[in-house]
């Protein structure tokens, strides 16, 4: 059973792809065409318009707990559960903050939400302050993608207008200021701690945690950081049910999921499908691997997850449990698909530069450890490899596991442990004949 989501969904385009993206360009983003698709009636909602009841702030959250969301920057921790850390009754100013920080290798779906669909994520932050008793919000936008930013702030002028935001939003007593912050496009800075330091003006730096953001966030003020796609998903949430959005996923990973598909398939893009889908449906679904040529292997979570062979891939389902069984992580959902002529010692490569280049620098098994594993991967990339470097190069991911501030020290030692685990067979090529197994490369 495989669905597309059609004009109902969260998105409203559940099957994103550059077709339908040139359609939207600059006519559909706005407000007038999200209200006339039930935009903003899930606020009306729970605020008692239209003759409606209305909702408490803990009913709400009930629906987001209900609903089973998790967190879709990465991490898929629960979005209701941590809503209701948020110490509402605490007299102090309490921050609520949107991670528009996408960065990860392979990922484009949240300044896609934000450029194509910005008064979903509006709406859904309206309501997560409404739920946490916040009056201030941030979105904290990549620094590389000016034309999103200006989108989104163009998105705030009209809600603004239209009295969603501000003082007495509709005439109640809800009031919520929200604005927009522009990064600089150091990755780092999407770690939420890193975020929430740069947001204060200073360098952009993870803090040691726990204390969680929960409790000691922006200016040491109880703060709630949700991913763009999670606050994205929280309209839809109220206006149909926790329990609806849980049913069209599966139990303990409920609702949608934008996967960006990228690599080697057809229709590169970004493909909002119910969670639980097999993997084969939404590669299906990108035109299949390009060219009609073998699948070899799947990097189903962003660059921080391991990489899984076609086999593996093959079996799974898109969700968390699926993919954490077989040994990845679902991450941010982006899918890189690496058809038989991509070489495995190249594509690591690749990775262990970005983490090496994108370490803060803050701790040393990070910071020299992440050096240390792309020096030694260049050079078995190179024919320069020793008998011992895989040991080597097993021994450094281990020792930066778990011994760093933040997880870009795991996040770069993971996908090293992965590629050894399944293509140790070219690594050992490269070292022994100095050529590569894949033909295009010997
Ligand atoms: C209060 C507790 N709050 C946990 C909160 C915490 C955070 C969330 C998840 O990493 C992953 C990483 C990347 N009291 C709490 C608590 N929280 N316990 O829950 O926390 P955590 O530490 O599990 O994860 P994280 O530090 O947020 C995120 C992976 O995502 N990743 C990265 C994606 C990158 C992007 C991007 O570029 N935008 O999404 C991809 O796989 O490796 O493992 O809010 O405060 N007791
Ligand atoms: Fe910085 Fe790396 Fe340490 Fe994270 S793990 S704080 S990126 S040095």
């Amino acid at each position: 059973k495989f669905q597309t989501t059609g004009q109902e969904t969260c998105f409203h385009d559940r099957h994103i792809n550059p077709q339908i993206y040139a359609g939207l360009n600059g006519r559909n983003w706005g407000i007038a065409d999200y209200e006339a698709r039930g935009g903003y009636q899930a606020l009306r909602k729970i605020l008692a318009q239209d003759g409606g009841e209305g909702m408490t702030a803990d009913q709400v959250i009930a629906e987001v707990k209900a609903s089973g969301l998790r967190g879709r920057g990465g991490a898929g921790f629960p979005t209701g559960l941590k809503w209701s850390f948020m110490p509402r009754a605490l007299p102090v100013q309490k921050y609520l903050v949107c991670n528009s920080d996408e960065g990860e290798p392979g990922t484009c779906k949240d300044r896609d939400i934000l450029f194509y669909n910005p008064h979903i994520v509006i709406e859904g932050m309206i309501i997560a302050a409404y739920a946490m008793g916040i009056s201030v919000g941030y979105n904290y936008i990549h620094g590389e993608i000016f034309e999103v930013y200006e989108r989104f702030e163009a998105a705030l002028e009209e809600a603004r207008a239209a009295g969603y935001l501000g003082a007495n939003i509709l005439g109640s007593k809800h009031s919520f200021q929200l604005h927009a912050h522009h990064g600089f496009g150091a990755y780092i800075c999407g770690e939420e701690t890193a975020l929430l330091e740069s947001l204060e003006g200073k360098k952009g730096q993870p803090r040691f945690k726990p204390p969680f953001p929960a409790s000691f966030g922006l200016y040491g003020r109880p703060t709630t950081i949700n991913n763009t796609e999670t606050f994205g998903a929280v309209p839809w949430i109220i206006r149909n049910g926790g329990q609806a959005y849980l049913e069209c996923g599966k139990p303990n990973n409920g609702g949608t999921k934008i996967f960006s598909m990228v690599g080697d398939v057809e229709r590169p893009g970004n493909y909002e499908v119910p969670m639980g889908t097999p993997f084969s449906a939404l590669l299906a679904l990108a035109g299949g691997v390009k060219g009609g040529k073998k699948l070899k292997a799947v990097i189903p979570g962003g660059s921080s997850s391991p990489v899984l062979p076609a086999e593996v891939i093959m079996a799974c389902t898109m969700d968390y449990d699926s993919i954490a069984k077989a040994g990845s992580m679902l991450g941010s959902g982006a899918v890189i698909v690496m058809d038989e002529t991509r070489c495995m010692v190249k594509s690591l490569l690749r990775l262990s530069y970005f983490y090496s280049h994108e370490s803060c620098g803050q701790c040393t098994p990070c910071r020299e450890g992440t050096g240390w594993l792309w020096r030694m991967v260049q050079r078995i990339e190179h024919g320069e490899g020793r008998a011992d470097d895989l040991a080597l190069l097993d021994n450094v991911a281990e020792n930066i596991m778990g011994r760093t501030i933040c997880a870009l020290g795991d996040a770069a030692a993971m996908p090293v442990r992965g590629m050894l685990k399944h293509f140790r067979h070219e690594f050992v090529h490269h070292i022994e004949h100095k050529t590569c197994t894949v033909p295009a490369y010997i």
